[in-house]
């Protein structure tokens, strides 16, 4: 990926021989968030689904219904979008519920946007 230079006006070091100076101030780039992604699948009952977004992703009940409908019908669907590490680790808390019960539902991380 090429960062957007805002400062580099010599156009370059085509043979002029000025040379861009380096950076001196840090630039943070906005944090990115991850989508949480649950999968369709025929066996994880949706009991059992409703109650990983309960209990993993602080949904209501209705919401929780809402989210696991919605993945049941298209395929796909996200359960919740957070920083990297708090979406990992939720990635690991349903895989290992899932494992426990013996469920083959499955769960991904996506950049978002
Ligand atoms: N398709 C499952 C069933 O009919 C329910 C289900 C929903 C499974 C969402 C996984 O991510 C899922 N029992």
């Amino acid at each position: 990926m090429t960062r957007p230079s805002s400062d580099d006006s010599t156009g370059g070091q085509g043979g002029t021989g000025t040379k861009t100076a380096p950076r001196t101030r840090l630039r943070l780039s906005p944090p990115v968030l991850w989508k949480v992604i649950l999968h369709n699948d025929d066996y994880t009952t949706r009991e059992f689904v409703v109650m990983v977004l309960c209990t993993v992703f602080r949904k209501s009940e209705a919401e929780a219904v809402r989210v696991m409908l919605d993945v049941h019908r298209r395929g796909t669907g996200v359960a919740g979008v957070y920083p990297f590490d708090v979406a990992d680790t939720k990635v690991a808390q349903v895989r290992a519920l899932a494992e426990e019960s013996e469920f083959p539902l499955l769960c991904t991380l996506e950049p978002e946007s």
